[in-house]
């Protein structure tokens, strides 16, 4: 047998030397997290012996009877950017709408080391026991490749990953924000329809990721530490102000006398900003994700802030408000998608560009011309990335 050319000289006879035929639908353009399985664990979804393609109403009825891999696959086609897949995931997506919404959906942000996947390891397995099911999701608009921590959060959230109850999932490998945003959105209803009960999405704490979850989730959960100075120092702002609650995280050993000192200060500064969601006062808490302790008074206070909101109707407005955020997200991400690979744009860009970087072109006539060959003929160049 001739041996192929990537195999070294010193190989024996072991080194493999052939190509087995994939089976059909086998690599079927699925992103690298799905082989990136916990040491010594089989990877999640390619473990499936079969993986011919689905229809779109075996797609919608996988999910609907919570079947996981389905879940996951369906996801996948979710977060596609292939044409034909985007058009297939919005039939699912359109078919399992009616059965959307009946989750409570949570964002928890906080600067990165701050304990928001322990966080949501600790309060998932309560959540588990109290009998609800579960589903983690990340949104890292930063991580391009891969999801940037799958391994760390799966390794951290072991426990919860081991459990049929709980669902996983990192987060999408967009590219742009917009991308990100999308996929995400429509992962969140995917995970509904299956049949989950409480949504957890774990977003960085750095760029516009908070105010893009915070778009998508019901209540949203900001983790801090109590530092040794200030505690002010340092916190935007805007960022308080978009939550529902503070947690000080890691109130456990040492540090517990700080943390509870540093609740009431961040309490006195909560009463002065507006709330988050009209009608809730936001306060601070102190919880420890590593003993559990103040986990069990979180779970509280999102209840009572769900039961408050449902009855006031906050919920459903809040809801139809990031409905139509959604619809102009996706116009604006078709919009940016149609300009950037435009051909006309592509092949004047370079050009523009160094003319406004060698001052021979004001910033407002390069943009004219740009929108100008933009506008003249609606052509979009076959590649889908950015
Ligand atoms: N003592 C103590 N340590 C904690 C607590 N929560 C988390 N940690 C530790 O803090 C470190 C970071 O925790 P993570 O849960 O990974 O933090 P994260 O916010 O998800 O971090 P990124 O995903 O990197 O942004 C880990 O070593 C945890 O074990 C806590 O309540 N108490
Ligand atoms: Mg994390």
């Amino acid at each position: 047998m001739k041996r192929p050319d990537w195999v070294p000289k010193e190989a024996n006879e072991e080194f493999t030397t052939t190509v087995m035929k994939g089976v059909d639908g086998g690599h079927d353009g699925l992103p690298a997290d799905t082989i990136v399985g916990i040491a010594n664990k089989p990877a999640r979804t390619t473990a499936s012996p079969k993986r011919r393609n689905l229809s779109v109403d075996e797609y919608v009825k996988g999910v609907l009877d919570g079947e996981r891999n389905v879940l996951a696959r369906a996801i996948t086609l979710v977060e596609s950017n292939a044409p034909a897949h985007m058009a297939m995931a919005q039939d699912v997506l359109r078919k399992l709408l009616p059965h959307t919404g009946n989750s409570i959906r949570i964002g928890i942000t906080g600067v990165p080391g701050v304990g928001k996947s322990t966080t949501i390891e600790t309060l998932g397995l309560y959540l588990l026991k109290k009998g609800y099911k579960v589903a983690v999701l990340a949104v890292d608009p930063s991580s391009k490749v891969t999801g940037g921590s799958i391994l760390g959060d799966k390794t951290r959230m072991e426990d919860l990953s081991r459990d049929t109850r709980a669902f996983i999932r990192p987060s999408p490998s967009g590219g742009t924000l917009g991308g990100v945003t999308r996929k995400s959105r429509e992962t969140i209803l995917v995970c509904e329809a299956a049949g989950f009960d409480v949504i957890l999405v774990e977003t960085v704490g750095v760029g516009q990721s908070e105010t893009t979850v915070r778009q998508m989730v019901d209540f949203f959960l900001l983790l801090m530490l109590a530092g040794a100075g200030d505690e002010l120092q340092g916190i935007k702002k805007g960022i308080m102000e978009l939550a529902d609650a503070l947690i000080i995280n890691k109130a456990d050993g040492d540090n517990k006398p700080r943390a509870l000192a540093a609740k009431l200060e961040y309490n006195r500064a909560l009463a002065y900003l507006a709330p988050a969601t009209e009608g809730w006062q936001t306060r601070a808490y102190t919880s420890s994700a590593t003993t559990g302790e103040g986990i069990d008074e979180i779970w509280t206070v999102v209840e009572t802030f769900r039961k408050q909101t449902e009855i006031s109707g906050i919920t459903e407005k809040r809801r139809r408000k990031q409905t139509m955020e959604w619809v102009y997200a996706m116009v604006e991400e078709y919009l940016q998608n149609s300009f950037y690979h435009h051909a006309g744009v592509k092949v004047m860009r370079d050009a523009v560009e160094q003319n406004v970087i060698d001052g021979k072109m004001p910033p407002t006539v390069a943009a004219k011309r740009l929108i100008e060959v933009f506008e003249s003929k609606p052509k979009i160049s076959d590649e889908t990335g950015h």
